[in-house]
């Protein structure tokens, strides 16, 4: 064995990999009412579990393969859940967007899922199927004409996707002024951009129109006062006030510190400069790996506000030496 001491000069820094939120999944074998299993899930873990995206849901419904049982989501009914296409800060002043000019006994369509809001020629207000093809009202924040009447026939989302592409959004109506504007410009029942969202998810998300669901047949055929329940993956709603054993989620954070050592110490390179470049590569490669969404990296600073020490390290390189013999023939 021959072996040889190397005298090097290392720059050591340590980078933490920060991988966010990662959802762990609860299933409580206890049998709760719906609010009751919120309660439970709130105390003791993160909420309901919600459910974004199609491998999610495969993924929840591979692990309740086995079971018979059927388990509460955080999915509920929000019969009175209306709300305007356009999101935009500061447009509404105080008590602005509570406007409402509903015709007399609407809303009134409580079966299904989504229900979008037409305009009649008085102003007032009904509730009816999104698909449905009526003319809209779009909203423009840079015309002097804010409310544009488009004579032409689309369903609730086509109309809402025409508005947001030539204009800013589908109405939007804050108070008795605009609305009467509106009635004034229409020639007969017109869409505008209220919309009753009527599946939320406990953690406060909306579950929209197009977003992913995962109801069994027939599903959902209610609202009022009913939850969403899991078998096998698939959602049934059922009464909020039935017990059923339920599924809550945890979000955990992951932290993983790599140590990265520079072996060739040249001291005409700033520092920082190099620090900037190897976060830059990691990220690169992350990206490539398609994981840079879920983590984040950062360099750990020192007590002494630096990052990299400067350490003279003994290092043995070693190298051994084998005689090859060849096997002894029989
Ligand atoms: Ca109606």
């Amino acid at each position: 064995m021959d072996g040889k001491a190397v005298r090097r000069l290392v720059i050591v820094g340590l980078c933490i990999l920060h991988s966010c939120c990662y959802q762990v999944t609860i299933i409580v074998r206890e049998a709760k009412t719906w609010t009751e299993a919120q309660s439970y899930c709130r105390e003791n873990h993160n909420d309901l579990l919600t459910i974004n995206n199609v491998e999610e849901s495969t993924m929840l419904g591979d692990s309740l393969r086995n079971s018979d049982k059927e388990f509460w989501l955080g999915l509920y009914g929000n019969f009175y859940n209306f709300v305007w296409s356009m999101v935009q800060e500061g447009f509404d002043e105080e008590g602005q967007a509570e406007y409402s000019n509903w015709q007399r006994s609407q809303p009134n369509l409580d079966k299904g899922t989504i229900n979008c809001v037409n305009i009649a020629t008085t102003g007032e207000w009904s509730d009816t199927d999104c698909w449905l093809e009526l003319p809209f009202v779009c909203y423009n924040d840079s015309s002097a004409n804010r409310y544009l009447f488009v004579d032409q026939t689309m369903n609730w989302t086509n109309a809402q996707t025409h508005c947001r592409k030539h204009h800013t959004d589908l109405a939007s109506v804050r108070n008795e002024s605009e609305n009467n504007e509106i009635g004034s410009i229409i020639q007969s029942y017109s869409w505008i951009g209220y919309h009753r969202v009527s599946w939320m998810w406990s953690d406060g998300q909306a579950r929209h129109v197009h977003s992913f669901n995962n109801w069994g047949t027939a599903q959902p055929a209610r609202v009022r006062g009913y939850c969403a329940t899991t078998k096998n993956g698939k959602w049934t709603e059922r009464p909020c006030s039935d017990k059923y054993f339920f599924i809550c989620n945890e979000t955990m954070k992951k932290h993983v510190r790599i140590k990265v050592v520079l072996t060739k110490s040249d001291s005409s390179k700033n520092l920082e400069e190099i620090q900037d470049a190897i976060l830059r590569q990691f990220n690169e490669i992350m990206k490539k790996n398609q994981i840079s969404e879920q983590v984040r990296l950062k360099w750990i600073e020192q007590p002494d506000g630096t990052i990299y020490q400067k350490t003279e390290e003994q290092e043995w390189t070693e190298k051994q030496d084998f005689d090859c013999v060849p096997p002894a023939l029989p």
